[in-house]
């Protein structure tokens, strides 16, 4: 077997990665023992960099189009998927050794991927805060200009106000967590969904600092930290 290409987005940070949407397809490639590389891409390269090679673009919040990360290059069938839960459902057709969709569930978790975002984005602006700081200074300042037209600039200001609001959005995923018994949103069964709040942990504890991630970690009885620990575990990437 040929080892698959994953495209994944550039950082200052040791080891690079950071971003949580190329994360949920590196976590289902290491769960399924599919052996990849990758290609890592400077921020503000990602559009023309992945047109150049064909990828399909997706939609922003504002309509526009746009070519983003992760894009998955498979050269055992030809395929060139975008689009992290595009790529997910392809490696489980393709790939349907140790399901990340059990039982069915693909349909309930494409539900759970948009209500899981829509839930934690009204907190973001402290994690683009620190996300633009991770980023040479070219892509910080791509960052800047795409990301502000979904948050609004100052990002700085209001700061326990909007880490109030990531902390009330977790308060809600714990209760959501709390409605069975395992450790996964499926109870004992590791899914798809887990790795999609994983990979957004990751994302902070890779920006925020050590402090702001110990806030996190600290919230819901030590949950977030866990979930991120027992994922990474499960996909032979701790
Ligand atoms: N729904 C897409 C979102 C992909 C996405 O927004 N990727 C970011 C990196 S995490 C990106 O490439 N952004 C480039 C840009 O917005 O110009 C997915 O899950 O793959």
């Amino acid at each position: 077997m040929l080892p698959l290409v994953l495209y994944d987005a550039m950082s200052n940070l040791p080891g690079n990665n950071f971003s949580p949407n190329p994360a949920k397809s590196r976590f289902v490639l290491s769960y399924k023992d599919i052996p990849f590389v990758t290609i890592w891409v400077e921020y503000s390269d990602i559009h023309i960099a992945m047109k150049s090679i064909g990828a399909k673009p997706i939609k922003r919040r504002d309509g526009s189009e746009v070519c983003t990360v992760p894009v998955l290059s498979d050269p055992n069938t030809g395929a060139l998927i975008t689009d992290s839960l595009e790529i997910a459902s392809y490696l489980e057709k393709t790939y349907p050794e140790k399901p990340i969709f059990p039982n069915n569930s693909e349909p309930l978790i494409r539900t759970f991927d948009p209500a899981y975002m829509s839930l934690i984005f009204p907190g973001f602006k402290p994690l683009y805060l620190r996300t633009m700081e991770a980023l040479s200074p070219a892509s910080a300042k791509y960052f800047i200009g795409v990301r502000s037209a979904e948050v609004p600039l100052p990002w700085d200001v209001n700061f326990d106000a909007d880490w109030k609001l990531l902390e009330k959005a977790y308060n809600t995923a714990y209760e959501w967590y709390q409605k069975t018994d395992g450790k996964w949103i499926m109870g004992d069964t590791f899914s798809h969904a887990d790795i999609i709040v994983a990979c957004q942990l990751l994302w902070y504890k890779r920006v925020l600092k050590e402090d702001e991630w110990a806030r996190i970690s600290s919230w819901n009885g030590g949950k977030w930290a866990q979930v991120l620990a027992d994922a990474k575990k499960e996909c032979n990437l701790a």
